[in-house]
């Protein structure tokens, strides 16, 4: 087995130089030498450093991370899930993962805390769930099944949205596997309406679907940084009754959540859990390419310290949604996007550090 992925690594790494190199002028040599630099014990995928392909060079995956087109032999694997039909105002978020991909290029091998994951892991880019964007159940069906097969050999997924109602068929098909799962929700909403103009699948409902069906271990569930106007004087009453810690976005002002993730991963305890964090979670300032956007957010910083403050846990799935290029033409919402898909990879079970 090792000697296989021995090959199919060089192999992939290979076909990578090719795709990102052919014709510019870089010879053989390079070809030769650049897999020993930045192979890790041979082990794993690990993508081309800038010092020898173009960072704006090749066909665009996370992390510039090799493409293949199933989970097979895989430990993790970034999936996107290009949908903006489940949104409530500003759409766009159809198009969140091809810029998180793109903007994906300025990651490299560490995090800032010592995380190694190309030398922990076999990681791919899986490509995109084929979507249907005339029909949403039709779209929760596929995500469901594709997830279901991610799944099925213990790949985690890490999902690159697409709007929040995605979040609903992939914890269906994680509590399949898992049993109902503890949740970690950072968001500026709560995501526990129950309808809208009749329909129950949007991205404002995701959570509420997710206990009717017992998905959720509802006393392992915080959702961290909610906020904005509501529609009763406590808006989060029904998230309350079933058990769920909130922490509103005020509760977060001017604080480091360094603390607050110690008392989250107590919560949590040692049973699987999942990571959702939508975008609008951080401060529109930060993050503006978002639909529905809320002042007052989260920092990047204290994003970053909820991510790293999973280190530990027993994650089984993490998903980055709601983002919507069209509203921020700078890319730096994808880049942040792109930056805490990372740090959620480098929080998984079994990533070595440094
Ligand atoms: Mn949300």
């Amino acid at each position: 087995m090792r000697l296989i992925r021995e090959l199919r690594s060089c192999v992939v790494f290979m076909r990578g130089q090719l795709v990102g190199v052919s014709g510019n002028g870089i010879g053989n040599g390079n070809l030769k030498v650049t897999p020993r630099r930045m192979m890790s014990g041979k082990t794993y995928n690990v993508p081309p450093s800038s010092e020898f392909v173009a960072r704006v060079s090749g066909i665009a995956t996370m992390a510039k991370l090799p493409y293949q087109e199933t989970a097979e032999g895989l430990d993790a694997a970034f999936i996107g899930v290009p949908i903006d039909t489940g949104t409530s105002n500003r759409p766009g978020t159809r198009f969140g993962p091809r810029q998180i991909r793109a903007e994906s290029v300025i990651l490299r091998n560490y995090s800032g805390t010592g995380a190694a994951p190309w030398e922990s892991m076999m990681v791919a880019d899986i490509g995109d769930v084929n979507v249907n964007l005339y029909d949403i159940k039709d779209t929760c069906k596929r995500i469901r099944e594709m997830y279901r097969k991610v799944m099925v050999n213990g790949c985690i997924p890490l999902t690159l949205g697409g709007d929040h109602t995605i979040s609903y068929p992939i914890l269906q098909a994680v509590a399949e596997k898992h049993g109902p799962v503890g949740l970690i929700h950072v968001d500026a909403h709560a995501d526990t309406g129950d309808m809208s103009l009749g329909v129950k699948i949007t991205h404002g409902t995701p959570f509420r679907r997710c206990v009717e069906e017992g998905l959720l271990d509802c006393k392992r569930v915080a959702q961290i940084g909610l906020r904005g106007t509501g529609y009763t004087p406590d808006a989060y009453s029904w998230s309350r009754e079933q058990g769920f810690r909130v922490v509103r976005a005020e509760e977060c002002w001017y604080k480091s959540l360094v603390p607050l993730m110690t008392e989250v991963r107590a919560q949590m305890g040692k049973g699987p859990v999942y990571l959702s964090f939508d975008i609008d979670a951080l401060d529109p300032a930060f993050a503006p390419g978002t639909g529905t956007p809320e002042i007052a957010g989260l920092t990047p910083i204290q994003g970053l310290e909820i991510v790293r403050g999973c280190r530990g846990l027993n994650l089984v799935g993490c998903d980055l949604v709601e983002v919507s290029p069209p509203y921020d033409n700078t890319g730096n919402t994808a880049i942040t996007a792109a930056n805490l898909l990372f740090e959620m990879l480098c929080v998984l079970p079994k990533i070595k550090y440094y």
